[in-house]
């Protein structure tokens, strides 16, 4: 694996916890919703002896020199819901969906060149002065998200990549009638807004989306080492002894963005809420792809919700521990 201008450090730490819940979405209606587009996988559990074999996506010299993109969903207050920061899906959606751009871009660009091959991500004309320039650029940091712009859920508010997609994906039911409450992106409407993008970019043909339900650690090793998008979807799960956990809390869900995975049971994530391996002050940062936090975790197979999730990670952050209930995979056509 060769990353030459990754500024990681891969070792896990537990990040000490300042945010209470990232996602907070009443499950009821997302399990209605849904349950129309899932599909079922194998829920073996995989052998996990053998070598530590790891594979992480390819890095890309021009856009993603580190591999996966780690974008952050605590650029601005205006990407909070009532209940705490809730961009999660959007902004993992945007790491795998410029993955695919710098894959398909000029491998000698460079953000702020001006240039654009590729209609996956494009320039959203950011009104701030380009970063890095001398050109308003689709790879330019503030294309990802320009501070003048905020975002209220309007086709029109917040201009650039995050939010246009945070519109796409109905983040925070922002464009329905109903649940004004709730906070977080279904996957109904992470599918939808996918599909959606990928028609208006004019690339419907050229990618599959699939929402697997209980993914087995197993499929998931062998989808990444296919070169393919892969969006998790976490369930927090709480001790039993820790009852001043409000019960809402227990009902928040996650996404994170899948960096690279070991056959003998680890997984490193691109974590829109996280930066455990390679801390990071300012979220804004990480609009430069090249600086990353890829946190590593061991995952155990002995789940403490099977009905949910037949695979966990039992040292998720701090306190937390997180059952993967979904995927949701973003492939090329063959
Ligand atoms: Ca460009
Ligand atoms: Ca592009
Ligand atoms: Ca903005
Ligand atoms: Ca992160």
């Amino acid at each position: 694996m060769t990353k030459k201008y990754k500024l990681i450090v891969r070792k896990s730490v537990i990040a000490p916890a300042t945010v209470l819940v990232i996602c907070f979405v009443l499950l009821a209606p997302n399990i209605i919703a849904e349950r129309l587009h899932q599909t079922d996988a194998p829920t073996d559990v995989p052998s996990i002896q053998g070598e530590d074999d790891w594979y992480y996506l390819p890095s890309y010299s021009n856009y993603a020199p580190a591999g996966m993109p780690d974008f952050d969903q605590k650029q601005d207050t205006s990407w909070q819901s009532r209940w705490g920061w809730s961009f999660c899906a959007p902004v993992a959606l945007a790491d795998v969906l410029w993955w695919f751009d710098s894959k398909h871009s000029d491998p000698n660009g460079t953000p702020g060149d001006g240039i654009d091959e590729y209609p996956l991500v494009s320039n959203y004309n950011a009104p701030g002065s380009p970063e890095p320039g001398p050109s308003a650029d689709d790879h330019a940091f503030n294309n990802v998200n320009d501070d003048e712009t905020t975002w209220d859920g309007t086709a029109g508010s917040g201009k650039e990549f995050i939010e246009r997609l945070a519109w796409y994906t109905n983040t925070n039911f922002c464009r329905s009638l109903f649940f004004p409450e709730i906070s977080g992106t279904t996957l109904f409407n992470l599918r939808r807004g996918t599909t959606m993008w990928l028609r208006d970019a004019g690339l419907q043909n050229q990618y599959n989306i699939e929402i697997i339900t209980k993914p087995s650690f197993s499929f998931i090793n062998e989808r990444m080492r296919q070169n393919q998008g892969v969006l998790l979807r976490l369930i927090f799960s709480f001790p039993s002894d820790m009852n001043f956990i409000p019960k809402i809390a227990k009902l928040a869900y996650h996404y994170v963005a899948v960096a690279g995975i070991s056959s003998n049971g680890f997984i490193s994530v691109s974590d829109p809420e996280w930066d455990v391996a390679n801390p990071c002050k300012d979220p804004m940062l990480h609009n430069n792809a090249s600086i990353v936090s890829h946190d590593i975790y061991q995952v155990n197979f002995t789940s403490p919700y099977p009905h949910l999730g037949s695979w966990w990670i039992p040292t998720y952050a701090s306190h937390r521990r997180v059952v993967i209930t979904h995927a949701v995979i973003i492939s090329e056509k063959e």
